[in-house]
């Protein structure tokens, strides 16, 4: 029956309506890109060696790269740019200072995490502590998010292997509800709200995908995206470079098999977007925050079908149809060896 389902992060809604999965598709199909990648591409702007769009040159990197995005969102110039129309609460603006850099997961132009081998990918997630530190080492930066876009049908512009961190001044709005509501938990019960929700999650055990030592994987109670999932550490932490040296290999095979997972679903290298919410940086110690890797796939029942998050969903609400246990079952059957090493 239709449903209403609770996402105590953000204090947000999804509608599930179950009873539509079955609905005939007569919509739009995406087309398929090519995979039959080069390993290296010389028109590539990421590839290693190559000369990117404004004319700088990558070096010949044998594993991971990060650089200034020459096409930076935020840039850290302490001019304001105008603070509105004083007195005016409708015209309301702030300048608003930060930093962009561009992640090279690998000098292989042809591969993506799921391809990866694990020692590649735990040097991304290296990277990844070293410049969260370096980034949130600058007075004016607050908060720090660390993302992938993957695949055209995200808008993705490259497909070589890279995702990308934004810095920033302020928090913004998506951690933002998630701080204010994981405060109000551990001020009430003095324990983290995901620690809590993952002993559940794990006694439930209809929505979970796969456990490991340090990370488990679920299809959250709440998801709003098909198969959406989020990655989990067991141990309550604030921010990524809070791991140890095992934890940091258990998320990058956490990493690995979902993603694995999600290209086996339909035979695709499965597109998304994904990202790490943890605790700004601000000089408190957050004890609130229990960071989590969030994955959002717009794909929905084949490798050219995606949801649209358009009409009822711009309006009202996100709304499903598929539930997230159905979901979490697909992705288990999924889980297995690459579907391109058969
Ligand atoms: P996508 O993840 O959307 O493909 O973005 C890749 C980023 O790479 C994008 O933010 C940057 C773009 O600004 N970029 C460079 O920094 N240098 C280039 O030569 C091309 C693209």
């Amino acid at each position: 029956m239709p449903h209403r389902r609770y996402n105590p992060l953000t204090d947000s809604w999804v509608l599930v309506s179950p009873h539509r999965a079955a609905r005939p598709w007569q919509g739009q199909v995406e087309k398929l890109p090519s995979d039959n990648r080069p390993k290296h591409d010389p028109d590539c702007y990421l590839c290693a060696g190559n000369t990117r769009a404004n004319g700088a040159q990558n070096p010949d990197y044998p594993d991971v790269f990060v650089f200034d995005n020459d096409f930076a969102a935020l840039l850290p110039a302490a001019e304001s740019a105008g603070e509105g129309v004083a007195g005016s609460p409708f015209f309301r603006s702030r300048a608003e200072r930060g930093l962009a850099r561009v992640v090279c997961f690998s000098p292989r132009h042809d591969l993506t995490i799921p391809e990866m081998e694990l020692s590649a990918i735990r040097k991304v997630v290296d990277l990844w502590i070293s410049e969260y530190q370096t980034l949130g080492a600058h007075a004016f930066i607050r908060y720090v998010q660390i993302f992938e876009n993957k695949g055209a049908i995200m808008g993705c512009s490259n497909p070589h292997p890279h995702g990308q961190i934004w810095a920033q001044e302020n928090i913004p709005d998506e951690p933002l509800k998630k701080q204010k509501a994981q405060l109000r938990y551990w001020k009430k019960h003095a324990r983290t709200m995901l620690s809590d929700y993952l002993q559940q999650e794990l006694t439930l055990q209809n929505r979970v995908l796969f456990e490991l030592d340090h990370f488990v994987a679920v299809v959250p109670f709440w998801a709003v995206w098909p198969f959406e999932a989020m990655i989990l550490p067991r141990r309550a932490m604030a921010r990524i470079t809070e791991m140890t040296e095992s934890e940091k290999s258990d998320l990058a095979e956490a990493y690995r098999r979902l993603t694995v997972m999600y290209d086996n679903l339909f035979e695709t290298s499965f597109p998304y977007s994904a990202g790490i919410h943890q605790a700004p940086i601000d000089g408190k110690p957050h004890p609130e925050w229990h960071w989590h890797f969030v994955f959002y796939p717009p794909l929905l029942r084949s490798a050219t079908v995606k949801k649209f998050m358009v009409g009822y969903e711009m309006l009202a609400n996100p709304q499903r149809d598929i539930t997230p246990e159905i979901a979490a079952e697909w992705l288990i059957k999924a889980d297995r060896k690459h579907y391109k090493q058969y």
